[in-house]
């Protein structure tokens, strides 16, 4: 690719860049939301999500959903109303190509095919997470930018006033709801194809209070992690990276079947690097984390698995690639003794035949026994009006027409359908109250709704888990995107000193 490249004004015709996927491109604020049903009062916060969302057309045509500028919405919930206000995160990438008026990045994560350098090419786009007073947009191959939670507006990447000495962090921190730690990571910690790992925890006031390195036996994805009350544990997902492969203009990543699913588990606490043990599967693909704890001595490791390459854009090294229809994921639970020294794990339990991802709980009991999970669900036995959804609904991302609950007590599944042309994006979980019981409250997801070619939001109250409390509409079409949290309105007073 020549820096002098022409490229299009419009984008390709490709179903990533098409109909619901077609990006949206919006920045700006809409207040009082239309809203059919009521909204409890005590539902008072933030919902903040983000999408991959191209600003421009890409220099690569074939550009995955995957590398989109992250656009960032924030949906503010006050006396039973909704406003609502999106921007993009203003990263060094956005703004170099917003004075040139082009594209500049190249492939994703891929600075050999950039039209300049950047010092920091990441396009924030995976998750927007909030702790300690700082809203912080995430992608996995760079430190966060930190915006400001009432405007959206960028403030620069945050490196934990410089406590962090780590090139990247992870999409996925995890707050311990009990301590009030703040515990992650970063992979390829020192530039891209470099096997280091940086562990960390900070305590409630922002300060690191553990910082270990470690290496990864391969050069491997690592999107996800999982903490219980002394452990941390590191899946790899065996898509691994080549730098002499990016450097002759390939992928970042390939998927790599002959290599075993690793599981790196680390104690949280005073832990060295030489104490990480890496525990072998069968190779698989690990998708988000559910949820893990300890119980008599044992490590319970809750995830969706699925057999084949969910990232089918990365293909493996002869060019294969299942097609998205035959990707499948099911909640799996591996038990890991910590102290043992046979890394085999014994095969994971299928904890439910539904196919699902996008998992969250009640985080209340994040790294503690949980006893319900919620999920992004592909219901084959749904009413959906498949022709009617495929004809508008682009392409390249992941495809879920229900949200389920699962409780883990009595495996009993619950659905909740949207409607015949509707699909639903991650949902997230609010508490009742701060009182309530585990699971007790409500579930809020974005819904693509392809009759109108519109968003909606529904909010799910837990206690009649089929019919939606509201749907709130919103006036234009906010394409698929990747993770959002809730952030209670008392949290965030903390970020108005
Ligand atoms: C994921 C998403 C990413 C990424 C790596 O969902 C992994 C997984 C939106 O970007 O860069
Ligand atoms: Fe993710």
């Amino acid at each position: 690719m020549a820096p002098s490249q022409i490229i299009p004004q419009h984008f390709p015709s490709l179903p990533q860049f098409s109909h619901f996927m077609k990006p949206s491109r919006f920045e700006g604020e809409t207040n009082y939301l239309e809203v059919i049903g009521t909204i409890p009062p005590e539902v008072r916060g933030t919902f903040y999500r983000v999408m991959p969302d191209p600003h421009l057309p890409s220099r690569v045509e074939d550009d995955p959903w995957f590398n989109g500028d992250g656009n960032v919405s924030a949906f503010c919930f006050e006396s039973g109303k909704v406003h609502f206000k999106q921007r993009y995160v203003r990263t060094e990438k956005f703004i170099k190509e917003c004075k040139s008026g082009r594209a500049l990045l190249g492939k994703y994560r891929n600075k050999f095919t950039d039209a300049i350098e950047f010092t920091v090419r990441t396009t924030a786009n995976t998750n927007i997470v909030f702790f300690n007073g700082k809203l912080l947009a995430c992608k996995e191959d760079a430190l966060p930018y930190e915006m400001d939670p009432a405007t959206l507006e960028t403030i620069g990447l945050y490196d934990f006033n410089g406590q962090l000495p780590s090139l990247t962090f992870t999409a996925h921190p995890k707050l311990d709801p009990v301590t009030k730690e703040f515990i992650g990571f970063g992979y390829e910690a020192k530039g891209d194809g470099t096997p280091d790992i940086c562990y960390f925890s900070v305590d409630p006031l922002g300060n690191f209070t553990d910082l270990v390195w470690l290496v990864s036996p391969v050069v491997a994805m690592i999107h996800d992690f999982a903490v219980t009350e002394n452990y941390v544990l590191f899946p790899l997902i065996p898509h691994t990276c080549d730098l002499e492969r990016m450097k002759a203009g390939g992928e970042h990543w390939q998927w790599t079947p002959n290599i075993p699913l690793y599981i790196g588990v680390l104690p949280r606490r005073g832990a060295k690097g030489s104490d990480i043990k890496w525990f072998r599967a069968p190779n698989a693909f690990p998708g988000h984390t559910s949820n893990a704890f300890e119980k008599d001595g044992k490590i319970f490791f809750d995830l969706p698995m699925g057999k084949k390459n969910v990232f089918f854009w990365w293909p493996d090294s002869q060019g294969n690639a299942p097609s998205p229809q035959e990707v499948a994921c099911h909640l799996s639970r591996f038990i890991i003794d910590p102290s043992s020294d046979n890394l085999e794990l014994q095969p994971a339990e299928i904890l439910s035949s539904e196919d699902v991802e996008f998992p969250r709980i009640d985080e209340r009991f994040l790294s503690r026994e949980h006893s319900h999970a919620f999920f992004c669900l592909n219901d084959d036995t749904a009413p959906t009006i498949w022709p009617t959804v495929m004809a508008k609904m682009g392409g390249g991302h992941p495809v879920y027409n229900s949200i389920g609950r699962l409780n883990l007590r009595t495996r009993q599944f619950d659905k909740y359908f949207p409607g015949n042309k509707h699909l639903v994006q991650e949902t997230v979980f609010i508490p009742r109250s701060s009182g309530a019981a585990e699971g007790e409250g409500y579930l809020l997801f974005l819904v693509n709704n392809y009759e109108t070619m519109l968003s909606e939001l529904h909010l799910v109250d837990t206690d009649n888990f089929t019919r939606p409390l509201a749907v709130i509409l919103l006036p234009l079409r906010l394409r698929q995107g990747l993770h959002g949290n809730w952030v209670d309105d008392e949290d965030l007073k903390l970020a108005r000193y």
